[in-house]
């Protein structure tokens, strides 16, 4: 088995505010921490990283009816974008570590000005595509994919800090995995825009094998796009990512997160990649703040490269007695 070369742009996003629970803004250090920038490299990566971003104090950030925090979560979004925006620039497969599901609304939107036509393949066990309106929560980190569909343009209010946002990814270029928790208004939205989801039902009637297949086989059926992987470590069961603010019962094996990762290395294709949702203060040991960094480490170095039959320098050589 032969690597390609991989060059990676690290953006740290120590954000918070487009949900209720405190410590996810410690995600980026609990994955730095556990060794991801060392670990690429060892694995051959260049590796160029760009640091956390600094998120600015909004005064008087009233909900605005039902959303929590929104200027808040635009104004972070924006430095979000700008720095998805640069890393795409300079050349890099650009990873953003969140920090809050929220995020991905810049991510993507950065991503998607220098690289027009994208696809999202998104894993989670949410489908995070709430409207400021079918909100029941109000956390902005249930609803980034409202905002960057074109099909739901005309219904999302004007927000505060929002205005920059505008829609740059069609319903048919977005592919779900592992979903298992779908509010009933989302789900109407996922059936009425014909967006594919391969929930856990799929995953467990197809393998994850048979489920990344039928995924490239929609995002390409037309012409090979980038893709944005978005990857929220709650698709992930508990039992192997404790430490985060939605845990949901039943979800993906180690080793089927691992395969997504791996697969989508594979296709040659991964342009941007979001690791979010790692809460350190949801853990309830040390060592559960450790095993779910560690995962989440496992899940760059799987898009990265690394595959479990292990691999060699192409000039390796015996060593001879
Ligand atoms: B996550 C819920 N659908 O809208 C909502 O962790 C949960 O980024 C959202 O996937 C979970 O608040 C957001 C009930
Ligand atoms: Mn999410
Ligand atoms: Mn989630
Ligand atoms: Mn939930």
């Amino acid at each position: 088995f032969q690597r390609d070369l991989h060059s990676v742009g690290i953006i740290g996003a120590p954000f918070a505010k487009g949900q209720p629970r405190d410590g996810v803004q410690l995600g980026p250090g609990a994955i730095r921490e556990a060794g991801l920038v060392k670990k690429l490299e060892i694995q051959d990566c260049v590796v160029k990283d760009y640091g956390d971003l600094i998120f600015e104090e909004v005064s008087n950030d009233e909900p605005f009816s039902r959303t929590k925090q929104p200027r808040a979560v635009g104004l972070a979004n924006k430095k979000v974008a700008d720095a998805v925006h640069r890393v795409k620039n300079d050349g890099h497969t650009c990873v953003m570590l969140g920090g809050d599901h929220s995020l991905a609304i810049g991510s993507i939107h950065g991503h998607a000005a220098s690289r027009p036509k994208l696809s999202v393949v998104w894993v989670d066990a949410h489908a995070d595509i709430n409207t400021p309106l079918t909100s029941t929560t109000g956390n902005i980190h249930g609803q980034p994919m409202s905002y960057l569909i074109h099909e739901l343009c005309n219904k999302i209010p004007v927000m505060p800090n929002f205005s920059w946002i505008k829609p740059c990814i069609s319903a048919k270029d977005v592919v779900y995995i592992g979903l298992r928790d779908v509010d009933p208004e989302e789900h109407h939205i996922l059936k009425h825009l014909g967006i594919k989801t391969f929930s856990m039902t799929e995953v467990d009637k197809l393998g994850i094998g048979k489920v990344m297949e039928q995924m490239c086989d929609h995002v390409f059926s037309k012409i090979k796009k980038p893709i944005h992987l978005s990857y929220d470590i709650d698709a992930l069961d508990p039992s192997v990512a404790p430490a985060t603010g939605t845990p949901v019962i039943g979800g993906l094996t180690y080793r089927e997160g691992i395969y997504i990762t791996e697969y989508v290395c594979q296709t040659g294709l991964l342009s941007a990649l979001d690791v979010v949702e790692v809460n350190p203060r949801r853990a309830k040991t040390e060592e559960e703040v450790h095993s779910t960094a560690s995962v989440a480490v496992d899940l760059v170095l799987g898009c990265f490269g690394r595959v479990r039959e292990g691999s060699h320098p192409a000039d390796y050589k015996i060593p001879e007695p």
